[in-house]
């Protein structure tokens, strides 16, 4: 099994002479002004959560947008800052944009043409020129930035998510010798869906530019080769898994990515963990015999609304649980630049506001909101408090909070989880719906909490081993294995 120790090790041994960077949009830490000055908080994202870990590991440098507004306050003349603050391991590399370039490469074709044409949950994707033109803008500034890192130096080059296509590309022309990857956190959706890209196959070409390219589950690995095989002129090869575009070689391969198991086991464990999950409970005032939790970014993948229509069926087939059974979802804020997002997150107010109206009492609400961002340690603490948690995404490359909970809790508790996850394919003892469906999904939250603890616990064990085998380390070091495997 992988741990923090031997990922470090490994990659001591075997990249020695070689860089080591990440690229991805986000940053890892972001530097903001608060109330009693700097402070540094880690947003909430998949990615960041992922690896940063990883980057504790191995001491290479992370390059991203810098996005706080005191960002720029605390970096140096080449706009680096070690982090994490309390712990510095690694170096964060920061790169600007203006306004207008955040809301073209960002909030435009990123999130407004990327991230529906990928999400199969029938959000019409946009498709705008100047969106694309400021993409190609900042994605050559990505490309830059990491060549200034590489300099004349060997370098593994970790490439993250959709927001950086046609950095490969740029890449390999400027400095052929470099190892490249990029790992797609997003599903990749069938050919039909992607041709109505107009900038299609330079975003193929883009993503070509790579020695190796991951995706979380083998329908996308699959998804992909044929898109290729559709729109290129390109040798794709089913068998090997592989593509040769250009007189480059780029192999194609699932790598389902996971979590600090070990990191979260332990702090569910500690004493601090138990004071902070009492504390939780008293400042929300948690009065429940049974909870359910959910943590989601507020994004219309996520499943929310047809989350809590079904809890509202569930009320209202189950009044034995009335008073009894509570529901805590934590949401932070995204995109909100976003109309979509908007309305949303304005859809879910309503609905939570209704059905809190519709059943609460004077001691009992059934759903409890939480509008702000909780440090990991919270989250650990909040998942620990909870019988079940609800993952209802409509459609999610792999969904990182399923896993995180089953790190955090006891073991006679329950997952509920969509079966268009990616996290479905690797957990068969989750208990699972469709969200679409609110009756089946009502019916499930009840199953949940009836099961006899027996097979909970039987359930739950099982899950345990496998995200505690299959974790963050192992996740890098299948990356970093078969990328040292190229030559
Ligand atoms: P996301 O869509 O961001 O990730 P997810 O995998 O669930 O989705 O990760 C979200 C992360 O943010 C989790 O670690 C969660 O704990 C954290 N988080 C969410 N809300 C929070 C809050 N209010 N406060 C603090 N932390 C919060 C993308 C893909 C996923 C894929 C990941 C990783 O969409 O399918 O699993 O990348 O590849």
């Amino acid at each position: 099994m992988w741990t923090k120790e031997s990922l470090k090790q490994f990659i001591e041994d075997k990249l020695k002479n070689n860089k080591f960077i990440v690229a991805a949009n986000r940053e890892p830490y972001i530097h903001r002004y608060g109330v009693d000055g700097i402070e540094c908080i880690k947003p909430a994202s998949g990615v960041t959560t992922s690896l940063d870990p990883v980057l504790q590991a191995c001491n290479g440098v992370w390059v991203a947008h810098g996005s706080g507004d005191a960002d720029k306050k605390v970096v140096d003349k080449k706009d680096r800052v070690a982090v994490p603050p309390d712990n510095p391991t690694y170096t964060l590399r920061r790169l600007w944009m203006d306004k207008r370039e955040e809301n073209g490469y960002y909030y435009g074709f990123s999130n407004e043409t990327l991230w529906p044409l990928c999400h199969t949950v029938y959000e019409k994707p946009k498709f705008n020129e100047e969106d694309w033109n400021y993409y190609k803008t900042i994605n050559r500034r990505f490309a830059d930035t990491i060549l200034d890192e590489i300099g004349d130096s060997e370098a593994f080059v970790f490439l993250q998510d959709y927001h950086l296509c046609l950095v490969p590309k740029m890449i390999k022309e400027a400095k052929p010798s470099a190892k490249v990857a990029l790992f797609w956190h997003i599903p990749w959706p069938n050919p039909e869906a992607f041709r109505i890209c107009p900038w299609k196959k330079e975003i193929l070409e883009g993503l070509l530019g790579v020695d190796l390219l991951g995706f979380h589950i083998r329908y996308h690995v699959d998804n992909f080769l044929e898109t290729v095989n559709q729109t290129l002129e390109a040798k794709v090869d089913k068998v090997t898994s592989s593509v040769v575009f250009g007189g480059m070689e780029t192999r194609i391969r699932p790598y389902p990515i996971s979590i600090d198991y070990e990191n979260i086991k332990t702090y569910s464990k500690t004493q601090e963990c138990k004071d902070l999950s009492a504390k939780l409970k008293h400042d929300l005032d948690l009065n429940f015999k049974y909870l359910g939790v959910g943590v989601d970014r507020i994004d219309y993948t996520k499943g929310l609304v047809e989350k809590f229509d079904a809890i509202d069926r569930f009320l209202e087939k189950n009044p034995q649980y009335h008073g009894q059974f509570s529901y805590v979802q934590v949401g932070a804020l995204s995109r909100i630049h976003i109309s979509s997002y908007k309305q949303i997150n304005d859809e879910m107010n309503s609905i939570v506001e209704k059905i809190n109206w519709k059943y609460s009492s004077e001691h009992w609400v059934p759903i409890i909101l939480i509008r702000r961002h909780l440090t990991p340690k919270e989250l650990i603490a909040l998942y620990k408090l909870a019988d079940l948690c609800i993952v209802s995404s409509l459609h999610d490359g792999m969904n990182l909070v399923a896993k995180e909970f089953i790190a955090a809790v006891d073991d006679d508790k329950s997952l509920i989880l969509s079966q268009f996850t990616g996290a479905a394919r690797e957990l068969p003892d989750a208990l699972f719906i469709n969200p679409y469906e609110p009756n089946g999904f009502a019916d499930t939250i009840k199953q949940a909490l009836e099961m006899p603890k027996e097979e909970k616990i039987e359930r739950m064990k099982r899950m345990k081993e496998i995200v505690a085998e299959n974790n963050i380390y192992t996740w890098a070091a299948n990356v970093i294995q078969a990328l040292l495997k190229i030559s």
